[in-house]
């Protein structure tokens, strides 16, 4: 069983979609092992997107982050981390394919409704930065 770090951002927290995203996982057959409501502090942002920092978009990314309340899960699944990246559909909103997460719901390249690890790596790196001891 693959274990990733998702987030439901501050966007899509604010607009009432934390229920509808959670029920888009559970029904592909992804299984919630923790969650957890945050008020992110700098230091756990900054570690989460530690390879983003320089980048254009960083500033943007960070304060858009500290908007509000985030909900972070690890969800757990066979490929589960492949799977939640195509549910969450591309980067870019414009991008995303339409029954995608993103391609519902995002209108904003920053604002794009929540994030999932992009491989094993990350996803241990992001696990331990939001459950770790
Ligand atoms: P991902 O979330 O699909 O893995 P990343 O490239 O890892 O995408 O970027 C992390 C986050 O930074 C994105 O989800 C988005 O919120 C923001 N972001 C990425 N690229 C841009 C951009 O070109 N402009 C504005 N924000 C961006
Ligand atoms: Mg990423």
């Amino acid at each position: 069983m693959e274990k990733t770090l998702v987030l439901i951002k501050p966007d899509a927290v604010k607009r009432g979609l934390v229920g509808e995203i959670i029920n888009l996982y559970e029904r592909k057959g992804l299984q919630i092992d923790q969650l957890k409501w945050f008020e992110p502090d700098e230091k756990r942002l900054a570690a989460h997107y530690k390879a983003h920092e320089g980048k254009p978009f960083y500033e943007g990314l960070m304060s858009f982050m500290h908007s509000g309340p985030l909900v972070a899960m690890v969800l757990k699944g066979e490929n589960a981390i492949s799977v939640v990246r195509k549910i969450n559909g591309a980067t870019d909103y414009i991008e995303a394919e339409c029954g995608s997460i993103r391609g519902l719901y995002a209108y904003s390249k920053t604002e794009n409704c929540v994030h999932g690890s992009d491989g094993l790596d990350s996803a241990a790196c992001e696990i331990d930065v939001w459950f770790g001891e």
